[in-house]
């Protein structure tokens, strides 16, 4: 019997948009794998240095690539972080950047316990669309889409669009 094909998909964003919630809840939802990259890298500390003004360790993007590779071949994979020229472009069907209001994003980012600079620089990638740009450039523009992630209901409307779209996918692809 040959196995079902299912598509990749990137959830990417600034932090705090919600990338996370969306992500474990689809996988739930979907049977796809939920890929959390920073959990990934933790557990196999794909780390190369520190990041002092962060004071946080950089990611070995090289090892984190090497690492998921198979699974992505295989599909059915839904990757969640906030970064994603790195990855390769082969792997995604699809890129969601899920953005959020700044004045939102500032109290989620505050009561994750971020401040200062930390705090101003995120709210300020989400301002500039730094991700949806990089997402642009990265990805062919026509399978990069925004998704509003404010509130509850953006949740629930993400989800369904998402579903709706996989399971065409699905049938176009088997
Ligand atoms: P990320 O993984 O992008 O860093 P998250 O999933 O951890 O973000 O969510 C950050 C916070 O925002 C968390 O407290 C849950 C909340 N949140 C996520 N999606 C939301 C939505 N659609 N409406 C309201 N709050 C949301």
């Amino acid at each position: 019997m040959k196995i079902m094909k299912r598509p990749n998909i990137l959830l990417t964003g600034t932090p705090g948009v919600g990338k996370t919630t969306l992500g474990k809840e689809l996988a739930q939802r979907t049977g796809l794998v939920y890929v959390n990259i920073g959990d990934l890298a933790q557990e196999g500390q794909l780390f190369d240095g520190f990041d002092d003004d962060y004071q946080c360790p950089v990611l070995d993007e090289d090892r984190v690539v090497d690492e998921l590779e198979d699974k992505m071949v295989d599909g059915g994979v839904i990757v969640d972080y906030h970064g994603c020229d790195f990855f390769p472009e082969r792997w995604f069907h699809i890129v969601f950047v899920l953005r959020t209001d700044n004045t939102n994003l500032y109290s989620r980012l505050e009561s994750r316990g971020y401040t200062g600079k930390k705090l101003q620089d995120n709210v300020q990638c989400e301002i500039f669309q730094t991700i949806y740009e990089e997402a642009m450039e990265a990805y062919k523009e026509d399978i990069v889409h925004q998704l509003p992630s404010n509130k509850p209901e953006d949740l629930e409307s993400n989800m369904e669009r998402i579903i709706e779209w996989m399971d065409q996918w699905i049938k176009n692809n088997n």
